[in-house]
């Protein structure tokens, strides 16, 4: 490896106390807890866990760091995912783990104390399969393909594992599961396979669809097995049952993914290089045979390999991306993290893969107004509903998430209230959590709660006595919403401002169900597979809410088995 100083001047000798620290923010956007490792004049490593989301500062990022705890400047890095806007906290809670080891931070700001950060260089690496991206489709592809004995590395563009998948929220769908039985509730997989066809507006690839119907109830099974303990079912917009299965007290399914996939990955000692961005793909004689990458310090490096899987992501975080393929989309917020940027697909088409229903964005009705935040579709799920400025009701909330999100842009400033009650933040993680982060405003009772938004008190109070009669009857004559579960009728009441954002691009690169990249004249390309939302086909014109952590684990688990069987 070859070093080189990052920052300038001399690190003083005898800076720390050597040892692992721990530093907690609390005020800044939720709890940011830092894990600090230093030597005696040295930062060795900075992780950071914020919302659910772990990550590690890399060289470059340790410098950025210490940089801005020494000019107290804001942070230029996005550690977490999503963290950027809680650069303060993060600033705070490396600063603090570093006094408790010892550090003057008064004294770090002293430009001739900046401290000197080694900077690595990659080596090229030589294995059978390289996976690009770490998100659930990458990282179950490359469990896979290292259980049937295959030598296997990751390349993360991101300085953490995890991409979308760490984002995902409400759940993974599955029909004719040993959950939904043990919950009494009957579903079947052609209900799934026509509620899904219909919700993507009958272009979904039939085969690709078949085949994540099919696959589904074992991606939960597969997971459960390495601990994920996926056992409440619920329902989604489209879905005709319920069959949206998340952990047992309703929180974010993501994270619980990517926590038991990669505490796997660690047992199966499969490395994931962070701050990697594989640029190209390298062809020979026609053949896929691995990447042209940079490492986290921008020295190219090569990964050789037999196969390559591509588990980018989608494009839904390259605003331009988007706006090419969609003009109208221009200014939407995006639900994702920052790496969707649709480089795979991009170094696909290089290689002449075709691509598919690419114009096919979706965006998800209920995300936060000023970040784009996303509040899951559970909500509505578990009962909440939707008002307007005007305190009235404007559609079924049940219907799938491109007609709940038009119904949102046609209301008074291209917004809506999400309304729910403390029963259901008693009973739903995820509503109790965003509470917590102050996304809702509170009311004791509807009239306290209309005049905190400013909105018509005695509206307010009509549609939500008008909507608890609907489920005492068991029928909304007004939106025809089935599944009516929560009567909303005591408070205290809470009220989430939600306007549509860019959440899910549908369109990728075109595969088989075996997930080989296909050219134009429908033949794979040799050695190139792709899984997850970079692909295109699953989901048609729009993809129903829990199919894409279906999609990620079905076809993720797919490519690394089909790659794995056809090395030679
Ligand atoms: O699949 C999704 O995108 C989903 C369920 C999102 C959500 O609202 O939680």
């Amino acid at each position: 490896n070859q070093e080189k100083p990052a920052t300038e001047g001399a690190a003083a000798a005898g800076k720390f106390t050597p040892g692992t620290y721990e530093g907690v923010s609390k005020g800044h956007g939720g709890e940011i807890k830092a894990t600090v490792t230093v030597s005696a004049d040295k930062i060795e490593s900075i992780e950071i866990t914020a919302d659910g989301e772990t990550g590690s500062i890399g060289d470059g990022a340790v410098a950025q760091l210490t940089a801005d705890i020494i000019n107290t400047q804001s942070l230029a890095v996005d550690a977490v995912s999503g963290a950027s806007e809680s650069s303060a906290g993060i600033i705070e809670a490396v600063s603090l783990a570093l006094e408790k080891a010892g550090a003057n931070i008064a004294d770090l700001k002293d430009p001739a104390n900046r401290l000197i950060v080694e900077q690595t260089k990659q080596e090229d690496l030589n294995v059978d399969i390289v996976i690009v991206g770490s998100g659930g489709a990458g990282l179950s592809a490359a469990i896979e393909a290292k259980e049937a004995g295959k030598s296997v590395v990751i390349l993360e563009q991101m300085p953490i594992i995890g991409g979308n998948t760490n984002r995902a929220t409400g759940g993974l769908n599955a029909a004719e599961t040993t959950i939904q039985e043990e919950n009494g509730i009957k579903d079947s997989k052609q209900t799934f396979y026509e509620d899904t066809l219909k919700g993507g507006h009958d272009i979904n690839d039939p085969e690709l669809l078949r085949t994540l119907v099919d696959h589904a109830p074992d991606a939960i099974y597969w997971l459960n097995d390495m601990g994920a303990g996926i056992s409440r079912v619920s329902l989604s917009g489209g879905a005709t049952n319920p069959r949206i299965h998340t952990p047992a007290d309703g929180s974010a399914i993501g994270p619980v993914v990517v926590n038991v996939l990669s505490q796997k990955l660690k047992e199966l000692e499969v490395d994931i290089l962070l701050n990697s961005k594989a640029v190209k793909l390298i062809e020979q004689d026609g053949a896929v045979v691995g990447v042209e990458a940079i490492d986290k310090n921008e020295n190219p490096f090569k990964v050789n390999a037999k196969a390559v899987i591509l588990a980018t992501g989608g494009f839904g975080a390259n605003s331009e991306m988007v706006v090419q393929y969609r003009p109208e989309l221009e200014g939407f917020s995006t639900t994702n993290h920052a790496g969707a940027t649709g480089s795979g697909i991009v170094m696909a088409q290089e290689v002449g893969a075709d691509l598919m229903q690419i114009e096919q964005i979706q965006i998800h009705p209920t995300t936060d107004p000023e970040s784009g935040y996303m509040f899951t579709e559970g909500l509505r799920g578990d009962g909440a509903i939707l008002v307007n400025k005007e305190g009235k009701r404007f559609t079924n909330e049940l219907l799938t998430r491109d007609v709940v999100s038009q119904n949102i842009l046609k209301q008074t400033d291209k917004m809506a209230y999400l309304i729910t009650n403390q029963e259901m933040v008693d009973e739903n993680a995820s509503l109790a959590k965003y509470i917590k982060e102050g996304y809702a405003t509170k009311g004791d009772d509807l009239s306290l709660l209309a005049s905190e938004l400013g909105i018509d008190a005695a509206a307010l109070e009509a549609t939500l006595k008008t909507y608890t009669q609907y489920v005492k009857d068991g029928k909304d004559t007004e939106f025809e919403r089935a599944h009516l579960t929560q009567s909303l009728e005591a408070g205290p009441y809470y009220a989430i401002p939600v306007t549509p954002g860019i959440h899910h691009t549908m369109g990728g690169v075109k595969i088989d169900t075996k997930t080989h990249v296909l050219k134009p004249d429908g033949h794979a390309i040799a050695g190139l597979y792709a899984a997850g939302e970079i692909t295109g086909g699953v989901h048609g014109g729009n993809r129903i809410g829990g199919n894409a952590v279906a999609d990620i684990i079905v076809f993720g688990r797919i490519a690394g088995q089909t790659a794995a069987a056809e090395l030679k």
